[in-house]
């Protein structure tokens, strides 16, 4: 055998994904090699039964769904580091994980995030009206992001245990590191010190260093 060394992990996704980002960054906390293979949620060698990526190959298993893929990689190669033993302490941090899916990304990935995305990769005309709609949602969200942090630690409390990173800072991270990068978000967030100040701290980290998107400054 010659040439490269076959990576751990294979992901199959996009590389400006959010939820790419997620499985990269579990896999750099968790020592696995990886590789992204490119792979546009609506091609037709995409194998996610709902058109979504990414899709990942490890371990001989094919796996869809980031909370699923994240899971198995910390349990099966990391000693289940990236989540709190604790059962209360775990309640906290899936309840966030599900906010971030179900609430925070589509607020900001169709109301802000891909808007600009659209127009600074792809060259379409900037959805200035889109955009505008999405604003008291999106300050809604930073606002709560905000108050819960400052109240009682949100999702970092659940990680004191366990040297302050779990699962919830995976997930939360990408999701709201991507609407940071755009002018709206960046406002929004400077004005929430908390916030501003976890995903400084975030910023610092080997595993969010080494998957930087490309259009990060
Ligand atoms: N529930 C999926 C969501 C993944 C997801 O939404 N991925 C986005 C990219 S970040 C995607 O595939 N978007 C394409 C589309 O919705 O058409 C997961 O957790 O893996």
């Amino acid at each position: 055998m010659s040439g490269q060394p076959v990576a751990q992990v294979r992901i199959f996704g996009t590389v400006i994904s959010t939820y790419t980002r997620i499985v990269q960054i579990t896999c750099e906390e968790a020592g696995l090699t990886h590789e992204t293979i490119a792979t546009a949620a609506n091609s037709p060698a995409n194998r996610h039964p709902f058109s979504k990526v990414p899709v990942v190959e490890v371990d001989g298993l094919e796996l869809i769904e980031s909370v699923a893929i994240a899971a198995y990689l910390d349990n099966a190669h990391n000693g289940s580091t990236l989540q709190p033993a604790d059962p209360a302490a775990r309640a906290v941090m899936d309840k966030w994980i599900a906010l971030a899916n179900n609430y925070l990304f589509p607020i900001f990935e169709h109301g802000l995030v891909m808007p600009w995305i659209m127009h600074r990769v792809a060259g379409f005309p900037l959805e200035r009206e889109r955009i505008e709609r999405s604003l008291p949602g999106v300050s809604r969200a930073l606002g709560f992001l905000e108050a819960e942090l400052s109240q009682d630690g949100a999702w970092t409390a659940c990680s004191q245990e366990r040297g302050g990173f779990t699962l919830a800072d995976v997930f939360l991270y990408p999701i709201i590191r991507s609407l940071q990068l755009t002018p709206q978000g960046e406002v929004g967030i400077g004005q929430c010190d908390h916030l501003a100040a976890w995903l400084d701290a975030c910023r610092k980290r080997p595993s969010i260093v080494a998957t930087q998107w490309e259009s990060e400054p």
